[in-house]
């Protein structure tokens, strides 16, 4: 107990100065840990084989894209574990050019979800087991932070007590073992956009999961300023037939949030959820422009919104490395600009607005 008193502090101060970093002002994070059945289904949109040296190429492009440029508007990246340990064609591993680039590596720690048997199809996600270990060597090898990606459904019925209490508890379980091991955990509670309901019916449901999430948080004595929160933003379902404009977006997700996060949580960064490139952009500085109470630095966390004009301008091909660099640029530029609140919209790449949105993106 003693020894426990003595680290405490210093536990705490390096878990809020990652997580403080993470969400800097201007900055946000790329979220490039898709496992190896979530990047063969990207790769097989541009007609690419999934293998590892296609998956390597394909990783070093997005991390040596210009350097000065990159390190303005990128504080992080989320690896998946192959992409950790591989390394640039000239040797340097990806970690060390993430560091050059004062990009913080982060890895993601979930072993993917699986079915909750005797529910409606819902789920939760697996990976605990061995997780502490994971976290201890993951932090040797150069990861500050860690994600865990849980997943709601919106439909009759759900998302169900069951799963809102499960998700919540293996969220906060995860949290808790990856401080211990001195990595901040991005806690990431996905409601997916699947389904026809109205954006109040996703304001209540996102309301209902981040106040059971934040109380099996506070019930595992995580430490809230050494995490982020990685939640969609409040959006009507995919298929509802009355559209939201960014403003209402941006009403709906500060209400959810200010109404269910504690001011202590260091940060928020959005998941794109199927949103476009530019729709992600647009909402996102909408929020950060909506007048109201916003304890927290707000950013994104983007997977498909930041990568999908990449994957379309590379397309494998050796002589397009550089312009499909561009297009991530052109990306993390406006999302940017977003979290600043001052992004003037336009900034449309390859993917401009194609809808991303893939349906039941449960995997
Ligand atoms: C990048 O995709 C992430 C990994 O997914 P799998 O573990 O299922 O392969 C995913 O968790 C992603 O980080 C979030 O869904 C946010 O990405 P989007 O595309 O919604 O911004």
């Amino acid at each position: 107990a003693e020894s426990y008193l003595k680290a405490e502090p210093e536990l705490k101060t390096e878990l809020s100065e990652i997580a403080t970093a993470m969400v800097m002002p201007g900055k946000g994070i790329l979220a490039a840990d898709e496992s190896t059945s979530t990047i063969g289904k990207r790769f097989n949109d541009i007609n690419i084989e999934n293998n590892e040296a296609n998956r390597k190429a394909y990783r070093e492009l997005l991390f040596t894209a210009n350097k000065d440029v990159i390190s303005t508007h990128i504080s992080g990246v989320i690896l998946f574990h192959e992409t950790l340990y591989q390394a640039a064609d000239d040797g340097t591993p990806f970690v060390e050019l993430l560091k050059e680039r004062n990009i913080i590596p982060g890895i993601k720690v979930d072993k993917g979800v699986v079915p909750l048997f005797g529910t409606n199809d819902e789920c939760t996600t697996q990976g605990l087991d061995d997780l502490q270990a994971r976290c201890i060597q993951y932090k040797k090898d150069g990861c500050q932070f860690a994600k865990w990606r849980c997943v709601l459904k919106i439909k009759k019925g759900c998302p169900s007590k069951l799963a809102i209490l499960e998700n919540a508890n293996v969220l906060a379980r995860y949290a808790s073992i990856c401080q211990s091991a001195r990595i901040v955990p991005i806690v990431e509670p996905e409601i997916l956009p699947d389904g026809s309901h109205d954006i109040h019916k996703c304001q209540q449901v996102t309301e209902e999961v981040l106040s059971a999430v934040y109380k099996a948080l506070a019930d595992h004595n995580v430490y809230l300023e050494g995490t982020i929160l990685k939640p969609n933003m409040v959006t009507p379902g995919h298929s509802c037939p009355t559209k939201a404009t960014p403003e209402e977006i941006a009403t709906a997700t500060v209400t959810a949030l200010q109404r269910t996060v504690p001011p202590a949580v260091s940060g928020i960064a959005f998941l794109s959820g199927g949103q476009s490139e530019e729709e992600a952009s647009v909402n996102l500085n909408a929020i950060n422009q909506y007048l109201g109470k916003k304890p927290w630095s707000i950013s994104f966390s983007y997977g498909r919104a930041l990568q999908a004009s990449v994957l379309r301008t590379w397309a494998g091909k050796k002589e397009q490395v550089e312009a499909a660099q561009n297009e991530l640029i052109k990306r993390a530029k406006a999302n940017s600009e977003a979290t600043l609140g001052t992004y003037e919209g336009g900034a449309v790449g390859k993917a401009g607005n194609a809808n991303l949105f893939v349906e039941n993106h449960a995997y």
